[in-house]
C-alpha cells in the first residue's frame, strides 16, 4: 500500500516536469548544453563581486579585466539597487531569446545556473567556468535595462578567433 503511494507519487512528479519541460519551448532551462562555457564546478580561478546598480550597470570588483578559456569565475552578485535586477551569462543569441521571454513575463524570477535574479538587497553566487568561441554578453534582461546599458560584453581569450571583437 506504501510503495504504491510512492510509485503513484514518482509517476505524477515525473510526468508534470515532462509537461513544464515541454511547455516552455524557447527556454533556457531545457537547454543542456550552454554557449560560453558551463556551470563552474570546485575551487574558482577568481571571485569577483559584482554590484547591480539602478544606474543600470554593473560594477565589478575587481575589475572583470579578461576572460580566459577554461577559467573558472565565482560571481557574488549583490542588488545595490531599489527594483530588480538580473545577472545573466550567455552570448548574444541567449540573451536576445530571454529578453523577448522577460518582456512577456517581466516578473519572473531566474535562478538557473547562468542566471540569477534578485530584490533590492538581495545577493547570490553564481560561478561559471567560461569556454568556447563566442562572445560573452552580461546581460540584466529586466525589460528595457539591458537597452539602458546593463550589459557587458567580453570576448573569450584563447577561446576565440582572432577577428572576433571585444565589444
Ligand atoms: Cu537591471
Amino acid at each position: 500500500m506504501q510503495m504504491k503511494f510512492v510509485t503513484a507519487t514518482i509517476v505524477l512528479a515525473v510526468f508534470s516536469t515532462t509537461l513544464m519541460a515541454s511547455g516552455t519551448h524557447s527556454h533556457s532551462h531545457d537547454e543542456a548544453k550552454y554557449s560560453v562555457g558551463e556551470p563552474g564546478k570546485g575551487h574558482p580561478d577568481r571571485v569577483i563581486t559584482v554590484s547591480m546598480r539602478d544606474t543600470m550597470r554593473f560594477v565589478f570588483d575587481p575589475d572583470l579585466g579578461e576572460l580566459r578559456h577554461g577559467e573558472t569565475i565565482e560571481f557574488n552578485v549583490r542588488n545595490d539597487g531599489q527594483i530588480q535586477h538580473e545577472f545573466s551569462i550567455g552570448n548574444a543569441e541567449d540573451q536576445a531569446r530571454h529578453a523577448i521571454m522577460m518582456q512577456k513575463m517581466p516578473n519572473m524570477k531566474h535562478n538557473d545556473p547562468n542566471t540569477v535574479s534578485l530584490l533590492p538587497g538581495e545577493s547570490a553566487r553564481l560561478s561559471w567556468k567560461f569556454m568556447g568561441k563566442d562572445t560573452v554578453v552580461f546581460a540584466c534582461n529586466i525589460p528595457g535595462h539591458f537597452e539602458a546599458g546593463m550589459k557587458h560584453v567580453l570576448a573569450i581569450k584563447g577561446g576565440s578567433s582572432e577577428d572576433m571583437a571585444a565589444n
